[in-house]
């Protein structure tokens, strides 16, 4: 499984040209992550209405890439602040076109995605990942319950393999809150597999799948390496994970930014 994200700050784009985004407005904090040194963010550039088939198409053939490379599958990332999240999110999302606006306008972009992507690899190869209660990177929604459960019902028309939530509980990583919200209704809404990640430890995540409140929270994973997140390296990081049979065949992580000043 590969994940699908795309964009970072122009130290990371070619002929540094500015990040994609859907808006133009730049993250002004500086931003480390986890006190590895990253490049700041660099002003975005604004996709316009007419950009984003191309870059919906960008996704399809990351896709088809992953797949001829060898993966079985591709998780596409829609959380955290990423390029999918800063169309999903109202606090983002200024645009006045088709892809901003309504709820059913911020979520276009990300659905083209899945659409094209289930076209060209197959509903079964295909997962999202989403976060609408993590306001990561600046990326914040005014109701993130709604978001979430407008997102859940409208993948069932794609018939993806999983869909994948970060939780409300989890503010930063690793830092557990309590909140007013669950990804219950999300759960309950999306008819395929559900994982759900977010602050929970062991007894929260038993409980949870005891509970059927989701599908599927601990496995055997490899063990992340902070110190490789964030690299311009193509394979550090990337594709050095791994392997975790039966199900896939490899993980790999893929890592992005945004938008910012
Ligand atoms: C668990 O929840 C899902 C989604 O709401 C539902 O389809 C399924 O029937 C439930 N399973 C059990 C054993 O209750
Ligand atoms: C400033 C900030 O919150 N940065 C975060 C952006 O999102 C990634 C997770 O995908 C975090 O690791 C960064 O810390």
């Amino acid at each position: 499984m590969i994940i699908l994200t795309c964009v970072f700050v122009s130290g990371y784009q070619p002929n540094g040209q500015a990040p994609i985004s859907s808006t133009e407005k730049g993250i002004t904090n500086s931003v480390e992550a986890n006190g590895i040194d990253v490049p700041r963010f660099t002003p975005p550039r604004k996709l316009t209405t007419q950009d984003i088939p191309m870059v919906v198409d960008d996704f399809r053939v990351a896709a088809r890439n992953a797949i001829e490379g060898g993966f079985d599958g591709v998780e596409i990332h829609g959380a955290h602040g990423y390029l999918i999240e800063q169309f999903l999110k109202d606090g983002v999302n200024d645009r006045t076109d088709e892809y901003g606006g309504s709820l059913e306008s911020r979520c276009r972009f990300a659905l083209e995605v899945v659409d094209a992507i289930v076209k060209e690899i197959g509903a079964d190869k295909v997962g999202i990942r989403l976060s609408p209660f993590i306001e990561f990177n600046a990326s914040a929604d005014s109701n993130p319950n709604a978001l979430g459960l407008y997102m859940a019902e409208s993948l069932n028309n794609y018939k993806i393999l999983y869909c994948h939530m970060v939780g409300p509980m989890m503010k930063e990583v690793g830092v557990k809150v309590e909140s007013p919200y669950t990804l219950v209704p999300m759960r309950k809404a999306f008819k395929g597999t559900f994982i759900s990640v977010g602050g929970y430890d062991m007894e929260d995540g038993n409980n949870a799948v005891a509970k059927n409140e989701t599908d599927m929270l601990n496995a055997l994973l490899n063990n992340y390496n902070w110190e490789t997140y964030y690299t311009p390296n193509p394979v550090l990081g990337y594709t050095d994970y791994l392997f975790w049979k039966p199900r896939f065949k490899s993980i790999g992580v893929g890592i992005d930014m945004r938008r910012s000043c």
